[in-house]
């Protein structure tokens, strides 16, 4: 039995294209900026960004820690959303290497935060007993909310907040290009009203590694610093920022196949009892549903899955994580429909 595996969009493979990208790539020494095909990249990923410079790293996590060393100091304290990735995922970076606190508000539907809760958030100024508010982080696609979308408007509003207060907005657009073609805007667009955004390349977009930083050239510099304190100077990792250029060019518009069979996953899930999800909700590559509790915690339907050859994860006790992706044909989805049916039959 073949199986589907449809645990995340990160365990794509390179292409054939990628591969060839990476064998004949131009290489320098990066951290002394002489890196031709990592130069190549940060340009063009800023210019699609619409920012100043990009910065390589090695991961989103990456990406997401430098942005918040460069952007904040000990002893500050960054909202973000209560299932923001870099809350759940990226094992307390902010906190143990930043110094950071984190102010968590609700993500409300599809991940959006709610102006009033940011502004109750956001400390006021002058009081000593007060950790100064000096970051606000976004995410979009919200991975944890089913890969919903925040449009440029909901992204403006809550930057307007955050900068009126004297706070800068990151924005994790691990998966910005899923959020682009999903409202059918440049991702631009999305990250026009944050100070800087950090993407990846190795999640859909088939890359074996790598994420892109971008904001201002000031930030960027400054950045440039923290990831090399991190171990982020990666010398001459343009074999990787070939295989980037590759996705940039070749990867993005094909995110609609991703996000129509995820839309087909989400309708077939829908019907099957025990499972509980809206199509409707579903803009992107990540499908979250709900399983009723009268079928057991999420891991009992996750093992009979896993008897049934289909691999996924799981973001809390009653849900369960399926993401589409490049290796995952509409003909998949149906099959792991099947075998969802069968594996929740199995349960009760
Ligand atoms: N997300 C991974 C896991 O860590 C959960 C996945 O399978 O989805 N921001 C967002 C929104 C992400 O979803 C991820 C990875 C990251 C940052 C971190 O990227 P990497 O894995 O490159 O460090």
């Amino acid at each position: 039995m073949d199986v589907i595996d449809l645990r995340s969009d990160t365990i794509t493979k390179p292409t054939g294209e990628m591969r060839r990208a990476m064998a004949e790539a131009e290489v320098g020494d990066d951290v002394f900026g002489e890196d031709p095909s990592i130069n190549r990249l940060q340009e063009r990923a800023a210019e699609l960004m619409g920012k100043e410079a990009g910065l390589l790293t090695a991961s989103g996590t990456m990406g997401n820690l430098v942005a918040v060393l460069t952007h904040t100091q000990r002893g500050d304290e960054i909202v973000m959303g209560d299932q923001a990735h870099i809350f759940w995922n990226e094992s307390a970076g902010v906190s143990a290497l930043a110094g950071a606190q984190s102010r968590l508000v609700p993500n409300g539907f599809q991940g959006k935060i709610d102006p009033v809760e940011l502004k109750a958030a956001i400390r006021p100024p002058g009081n000593i007993h007060f950790p100064p508010t000096s970051l606000v982080c976004l995410e979009n696609t919200h991975n944890r909310c089913s890969g919903g979308v925040l449009t440029p408007q909901d992204t403006k509003e809550i930057a307007d907040i955050a900068h009126a207060a004297g706070a800068k907005v990151h924005l994790d657009g691990a998966r910005i290009f899923n959020a682009a073609v999903s409202l059918e805007v440049p991702a631009s667009e999305l990250a026009k009203d944050v100070d800087d955004v950090s993407f990846c390349l190795s999640k859909a977009l088939s890359c074996p590694v790598g994420s892109v930083l971008c904001g201002s050239r000031e930030f960027i510099d400054d950045a440039l610093r923290w990831r090399k304190m991190v171990g982020g100077g990666m010398r001459q990792a343009g074999i990787l920022a070939a295989a980037g250029l590759v996705a940039l060019d070749s990867m993005v518009d094909r995110l609609a196949d991703d996000h129509a069979n995820a839309q087909r996953l989400a309708q077939g899930l829908a019907n099957i009892q025990g499972l509980d999800v809206d199509p409707e909700s579903i803009q992107t590559n990540i499908v979250i549903f709900d399983v009723d509790h009268e079928l057991g915690p999420s891991a009992n339907l996750i093992a009979a899955l896993d008897r049934q050859g289909v691999k996924v994860s799981s973001p809390g006790p009653y849900s369960i994580r399926m993401v589409t992706h490049r290796h995952i044909t509409g003909a998949d989805v149906d099959e792991a429909l099947g075998r969802v049916s069968t594996a929740v039959k199995e349960l009760r």
